[in-house]
């Protein structure tokens, strides 16, 4: 059997980890973080090449896959565990032309027109959202809500990760929608102790899904 996508993905979003990038990536992998992106959306490439080099470095011992956000390059520099990339960015095939078969690429999509698209790609996940509103992205397209997202499922058997203002409270009803995985960016960072948040959404689905993953 293939193995399970992993039911939750931590954005690192340098913004909100501000100076603590690493320390906080290590501390959610000890918590048993298994996927894990990197974004910094107004850091130089110098600097995202030696954050991105530095996070494989620290996470080498733990079993979490470490995804690039935007940057196929730079993963492949580094030997992340993938990449990430949006509708601007460059498009899949590209991505994997650089970053080889091994490693992942995922593909962001907003709408169900891109989600069929991004089926068609040889993407290994497609992210969908914002389905609820997120300030941590910049200019963030409109909301697609739980109910896109359960018309998002009806169009691909890839993995769908579900992504935009998701909390604890919220992580259910997204995952029974249809959603393998949520993506959570401020809900786990900006908590009083992000190792102990990352562990009740894994709690929540085991109790989802009926397994730890
Ligand atoms: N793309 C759509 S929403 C978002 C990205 C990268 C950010 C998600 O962050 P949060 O804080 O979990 O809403
Ligand atoms: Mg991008």
């Amino acid at each position: 059997m293939p193995l399970a996508f992993p039911s939750f993905y931590v954005i690192m979003d340098a913004v909100l980890s501000g100076s603590s990038t690493i320390a906080l990536a290590e501390q959610l992998a000890s918590a048993g973080a298994e996927l894990m992106q990197y974004r910094d959306k107004q850091g130089s490439s110098r600097l995202l090449f030696e954050t991105s080099q530095m996070l494989v470095r620290r996470l080498e011992l733990f079993p979490v896959r470490l995804i690039v956000n935007d940057r196929p390059d730079i993963a492949a520099l580094v030997g992340a565990g993938g990449v990430h990339i949006g509708q601007d960015d460059l498009p899949v095939a590209g991505a994997r032309t650089i970053i080889g078969s091994e490693r992942w690429v995922g593909c962001s999509t907003h709408t169900l027109e891109q989600v069929r698209e991004a089926g068609r790609t040889a993407a290994d996940y497609i992210a969908f959202g914002p389905i609820f509103p997120t300030t941590t992205k910049a200019a963030a397209d409109p909301t697609v809500g739980v109910e896109g997202l359960r018309r998002a499922r009806e169009l691909t058997r890839k993995p769908l990760v579900a992504i935009g203002g998701i909390t604890l409270e919220r992580a259910e009803q997204v995952w029974r929608a249809g959603a393998d995985s949520v993506a959570v960016a401020r809900d786990v960072l900006a908590a009083r102790d992000p190792a102990a948040r990352l562990q009740e959404y894994r709690e929540l689905a085991t109790h989802v899904f009926g397994k730890q993953s």
